[in-house]
């Protein structure tokens, strides 16, 4: 039997950001499979620079560092595992269905976000290594919001969270351990072709963006269409006027409903 990947599972109670940790531990060595949770970030972050928030003790906010033997052009199925076995964990531990707004947000059936991946790779000095590292970090709306009125007035609409959604508190502890338990075995499965076909294709199961006109906005500009598959690469294939548009997660800005 091969060792679980994540015994390793370092707690802060307070802590600028769990994936600025994880970048720093991995440029000085640390092997995958080291987990890191925390009580609050000072400096939590999302994509290009944005923050995410969450009041101290409410939420779950964790990374893991993962080094997978990923073809490049695949490596957005690292985060995509990580969303999966979050969307596992919230039906194992709270019996609610998410789904997956592409490229990495978990969301309730009315679209509001409840929860964010965020991943970042080192590439430095990883030229020549088969296995560069990958921070994977995710934070769940677990306790936060209560109700909309703990909101800032941007997220209203927005955001929610288990809580609000199951109508009472949630065990953050346990939710962590149904994150941890699901998401081993997807892990394994990057190693692979077969495996990570079953990856991308459970990701296009849950994706609800499939189906729906988005517009994307890149750094170039945007255009709009209606969102057809994901690849088996975990890229998002829109149908923009006849043309079949290919997205990559790093590249995108924001995916945002089309009118
Ligand atoms: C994300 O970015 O959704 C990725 C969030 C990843 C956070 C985790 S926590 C543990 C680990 N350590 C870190 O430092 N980060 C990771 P993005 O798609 O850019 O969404 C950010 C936007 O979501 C913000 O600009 C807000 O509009 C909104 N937002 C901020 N906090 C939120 C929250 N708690 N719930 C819902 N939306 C939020």
């Amino acid at each position: 039997m091969p060792e679980p990947r994540f015994t390793d599972i370092r707690h802060f109670d307070s802590i600028d950001s769990t994936n600025r940790y994880l970048l720093d531990e991995a440029r000085a060595g640390a092997p995958g499979g080291v987990v890191a949770v925390a009580d609050h970030q000072s400096a939590g972050r999302g994509r290009l620079g944005r923050r995410w928030e969450a009041p101290p003790g409410s939420n779950l906010l964790m990374s893991v560092l993962l080094r997978p033997d990923l073809p490049a052009e695949q490596r957005h199925l690292a985060s995509a595992v990580v969303a999966l076995a979050a969307t596992e964990a919230v039906l194992t531990t709270q019996g609610l269905e998410l789904g997956i707004k592409w490229p990495n947000d978990l969301q309730a059936s009315d679209g509001r976000k409840v929860a964010g991946v965020l991943a970042e790779a080192d590439l430095t000095g990883a030229e020549g290594s088969e296995l560069p590292p990958v921070v994977v970090g995710i934070g769940i709306n677990v306790n936060w919001p209560a109700t909309d009125q703990d909101l800032p007035p941007e997220l209203v609409g927005v955001a929610t969270s288990l809580r609000q959604l199951v109508g009472r508190p949630v065990d953050r502890s346990a939710l962590l351990d149904a994150l941890l338990a699901a998401l081993d075995p997807r892990v394994e499965a990057l190693e692979s072709a077969a495996g990570r076909a079953c990856q991308a294709a459970d990701l296009a199961s849950r994706c609800t963006t499939v189906g729906t006109r988005v517009r994307v906005e890149l750094s170039e500009g945007w255009f709009e269409g209606t969102a057809t598959q994901v690849t088996a690469e975990g890229h998002l294939v829109v149908d923009a006027g006849g043309v079949a548009r290919t997205v990559v997660a790093g590249d995108v800005i924001h995916i945002r409903p089309g009118s």
